[in-house]
């Protein structure tokens, strides 16, 4: 995904106005369900069944703020990025998420997302890139980002170009470098 465009546009608390007017006029794609039905099957193609029926729901709106489609219990909310993206982050993924579109320090925490329906592609060098360079496009994985994955990313590859069937470190040497751990390879997915 364009991590850029797409997370801006979930920063609600501090979204202007003039911004998401621009924002919207974007976003989102055509990927995002319209309907609110099938906005909350496609969000729960993020986690495991278990994970999204207990998991808080929310759909953007134009306003820039947020609807709440199911109320949750076990501490993830689930989402589709603006550019169809399923994701499911616990609290501290979503301060996270919240401090890319802000352009924002990302909180002192470790925070962790399932995206098991894989992600749309991003640019590898720079969260906020406008163009494709490092195009890196995941399938279905899990991240591991803030504190700890800081920690980690010095043992797991990170080049700008990684094989994204491996475990590897998105966005390496910025603010908002994490991990990318591959759950299902394409293999087992066709079976
Ligand atoms: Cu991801």
């Amino acid at each position: 995904m364009n991590w850029h465009r797409t997370f801006v546009w979930y920063a609600f608390s501090i979204a202007t106005a003039a911004f998401v007017t621009t924002a919207s006029a974007q976003y989102p794609t055509p990927e995002v369900p319209k309907t609110e039905p099938e906005y909350i099957a496609k969000a729960k193609t993020a986690a495991p069944e278990s994970i999204v029926n207990e998991a808080t729901i929310v759909m953007p709106q134009e306003k820039g703020d947020a609807k709440t489609l199911q109320t949750g219990s076990n501490g993830f909310t689930c989402l589709v990025t603006p550019d169809g993206t399923p994701a499911c982050a616990d609290a501290n993924g979503m301060e996270w998420m919240k401090a890319i579109g802000a352009k924002a320090t990302p909180p002192d925490k470790t925070g962790f997302i399932y995206m098991m329906a894989g992600d749309t592609g991003t640019s590898n060098h720079d969260p906020h890139a406008t163009d494709k360079s490092h195009w890196v496009q995941t399938g279905p994985h899990v991240m591991i980002v803030g504190t700890a994955a800081g920690e980690m990313a010095g043992i797991y590859p990170r080049t700008l170009d990684p094989d994204p069937t491996q475990a590897y470190v998105m966005f390496p040497g910025t603010p908002y470098e994490h991990l990318m751990l591959p759950v299902h390879s394409e293999e087992h997915a066709a079976q």
